[in-house]
């Protein structure tokens, strides 16, 4: 009967473990819902604006941009390769990743959203 109880004790106690490590895989989803840093997926949806080539920048009008902590509005953005723009017109839907490099919204990475 003393057995017992101590069975008992040590079942209880192992499902508490067991529950408590049970929290742990839901913590660790969450973790991996947010975008990594420096994750390349098309993150922002926005407007072309207007395109400036020859200083590869360019006018968007965008929505909330939650990697950089921005609210919607029109700005103008540096490009890291002057690529980008090929094929860009004002007027054009997009998708986009922006982010800040030394002080400047840089976009890294943008395509025509349909
Ligand atoms: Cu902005």
């Amino acid at each position: 009967m003393k057995l017992n109880r101590v069975l008992l004790a040590l079942a209880i106690a192992g499902a508490s473990l067991a529950h408590a490590q049970s929290s742990e895989p839901v913590d660790h989803a969450a973790h991996h819902a947010q975008p990594a840093a420096g994750d390349q997926g098309l993150l922002s949806e926005g407007e072309v604006r207007k395109v400036n080539r020859e200083a590869g920048k360019l006018t968007l009008r965008h929505g909330p941009l939650s990697n950089l902590d921005m609210p919607a509005m029109t700005m103008v953005f540096t490009v890291a390769d002057p690529k980008l723009l090929d094929g860009l017109n004002e007027g054009d839907k997009v998708r986009f990743t922006a982010g800040k490099q030394e002080g400047k919204f840089v976009v890294t990475a943008i395509e025509k959203a349909n």
